[in-house]
């Protein structure tokens, strides 16, 4: 090597300490004043926290103006409490702030029908809407009040440290919730979803989705696939007790170990799969769908119960050409799902053929009923 590359390396060398040193200790800075000042890391996970710390309790709930906003009960302090293993939970877990400011909570007609769609084929489950933030609806809210015109439904709030409490993730939750919670905030619904089933049992499912047929003869244990090698956590039910309480503790434990751990990514279906695989003893999901009794009895639907139409076919809701197709590859279906990630932005008049308003006609009739224009 000449010199003259040597002298070279070795101001390469220098000007890369000297970018990367200040960068560590920036870094090492920042953990430390999260650890020590317990500052969190950005704005936006703090809305939760200032959610939480705005709660109402029964002294000042009388403070409430007469034709003001109306409080959601906790769930957990509710007097009436979901019925354990016969209920079905929608999460509203989005969480916008600014200045301790917040919207009240609300819901788009799209996920209102999925809510009564479950409503409507399950009277005799409970149906649970929980929000994770703002904690207030509004007084006139055509949307709740349809909502609420059925009898088996319930809005509630949570406070999601009061939610982890006697669950396994109860210290988890106080001990590293600032430290990570940039991203204990992108995954608050994968989390909020194994504790529901953990306290109370029953089915989660996810809001974008259109409830075709009755759960009521299904409350077991059980998954649903959605590919190949690909198992959901969109809808999970579980029982309240025996192994589906212990399954729910798995879950759980899974979602804590690899939280800190570099696969992260989809880390809902990953958690599901690595539990599942755990133990029916085999990672082939056709096996699992094909011998329930290998998974200590927990059935893993074949992805044409819950997604039939796939997340790139997501269109073939919206576009009336797709819709007569779309009506007669759903008839065996018990829900299908609309993948709001990919279509939130698609608008669709309430006067559309669509397959969604079709569906919506049948299995949401009251909510289409009351939206004006489009269905949003
Ligand atoms: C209600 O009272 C609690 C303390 O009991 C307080 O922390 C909370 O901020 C109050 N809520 C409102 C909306 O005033
Ligand atoms: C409340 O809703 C309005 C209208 O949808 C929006 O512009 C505003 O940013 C929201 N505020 C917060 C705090 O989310
Ligand atoms: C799963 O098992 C089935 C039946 O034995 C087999 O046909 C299939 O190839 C397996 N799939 C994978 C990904 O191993
Ligand atoms: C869908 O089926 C209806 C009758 O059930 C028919 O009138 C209509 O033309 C069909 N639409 C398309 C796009 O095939
Ligand atoms: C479903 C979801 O929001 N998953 C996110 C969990 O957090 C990780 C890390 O921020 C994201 O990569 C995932 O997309």
């Amino acid at each position: 090597m000449s010199q003259r590359q040597r002298t070279f390396r070795a101001r390469l060398w220098n000007f890369v300490k000297l970018l990367i040193v200040p960068l560590f200790i920036i870094n090492i800075c920042e953990l430390l004043s999260m650890r020590l000042f317990k500052l969190p890391p950005s704005a936006y996970p703090t809305c939760y926290s200032i959610a939480a710390s705005m709660e109402l309790t029964p002294e000042n709930i009388s403070a409430i103006e007469v034709n003001g906003p109306i409080p959601l009960e906790d769930i957990l302090l509710s007097e009436e409490k979901p019925n354990p293993g016969k209920t079905i939970f929608f999460l509203e877990t989005s969480c916008p702030c600014s200045e301790n400011d917040f919207n009240f909570s609300t819901l788009s007609s799209r996920q209102a029908c999925a809510i009564e769609s479950a409503a409507l084929h399950n009277p005799n489950l409970d149906i649970y809407v929980l929000f994770a933030c703002p904690h207030f609806r509004y007084r006139f809210d055509p949307i709740m009040d349809v909502i609420l015109s059925y009898r088996n439904i319930r809005l509630r709030r949570v406070n999601l440290w009061r939610f982890a409490e006697d669950t396994p993730l109860e210290d988890w939750m106080w001990q590293e919730e600032l430290f990570s919670a940039r991203f204990l905030m992108n995954n608050i619904s994968n989390l909020l979803r194994l504790l529901c089933l953990y306290h109370f049992g029953g089915i989660y499912m996810d809001l974008d989705v259109i409830v075709l047929r009755s759960f009521e003869n299904q409350l077991s244990n059980f998954m649903g696939a959605e590919a190949e090698q690909y198992i959901s956590n969109a809808v999970i039910g579980l029982e309240s007790n025996g192994f589906g309480h212990k399954l729910a503790e798995l879950l759980l434990r899974d979602f804590e170990e690899n939280f800190n751990g570099d696969i992260w990514a989809h880390n809902g279906p990953r958690n599901i799969l690595s539990v599942m695989t755990q133990i029916c003893g085999t990672n082939n999901v056709s096996l699992m769908e094909t011998n329930r009794y290998q998974c200590q009895g927990v059935k893993v639907f074949n992805h044409k119960a819950f997604f039939e139409i796939q997340g790139h076919h997501w269109a073939h809701f919206f576009e009336p050409k797709y819709a007569n197709k779309t009506l007669i590859r759903l008839r065996n279906s018990y829900l299908t799902h609309i993948w709001n990630r990919y279509s939130t932005k698609r608008s669709l008049r309430v006067d559309s053929n669509a397959a969604y308003i079709q569906l919506a006609r049948r299995h949401c009739p009251r909510v289409l009923a009351i939206t004006k224009e489009y269905f949003d």
